[in-house]
């Protein structure tokens, strides 16, 4: 498959409005967008740095992945998404290296992309996210 870059750095926090304190006064960031993304069950706030971004996740629902990340292990990491130019063709071929997808299609994420997970228990215990931009152009670099 074809990486071309980390697409974005997904964090768990209790609270948006709490942790962007840190890296907007801290570390000098801007927050541009905040989207709640209804059926992930989180609210998200997006930070540029280069070419990747952060995202901040807080939970909307106890019972979704961000919730029950954030009930077992508190706030932190939570996830790693990869771009990639052709996301179906790079799901293929992961599940057939043997890596167990949680998502078997490409599916809407966060900012119109369209993404897929793969699950930790086959990616040394960090969750992976496979992205691309459909309005992506041969000419911009990024995702
Ligand atoms: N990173 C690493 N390991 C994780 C994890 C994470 N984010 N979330 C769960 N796990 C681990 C658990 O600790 C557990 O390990 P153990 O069995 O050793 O304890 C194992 O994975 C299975 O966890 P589980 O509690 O049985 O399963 P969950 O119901 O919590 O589901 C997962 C886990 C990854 C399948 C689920 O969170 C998922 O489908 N995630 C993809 C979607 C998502 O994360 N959406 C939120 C972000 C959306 C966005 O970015 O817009």
């Amino acid at each position: 498959m074809k990486v071309t870059h980390i697409e974005h750095l997904g964090i768990a926090v209790n609270s948006i409005e709490e942790a962007l304190p840190f890296y907007e006064n801290i570390l000098g960031l801007k927050c541009y967008a905040v989207e709640e993304v209804a059926d992930q069950k989180v609210k998200t706030a997006f930070l540029q740095v280069g070419q990747t971004k952060i995202e901040l996740l807080e939970s909307t629902d106890p019972e979704g992945a961000v919730g029950k990340f954030i009930e077992k292990r508190g706030e932190g990491i939570h996830h790693l998404a990869f771009a990639v130019e052709g996301l179906a063709d790079a799901l293929k071929e992961a599940e057939e290296k043997g890596i167990r997808l949680i998502d078997a299609n490409p599916r809407k994420g966060a900012e119109g992309l369209n993404i897929a997970f793969l699950h930790p228990k086959s990616t040394i215990g960090v969750l992976t996210e496979l992205c691309e931009n459909p309005n992506k152009t041969s000419e911009s670099p990024c995702c």
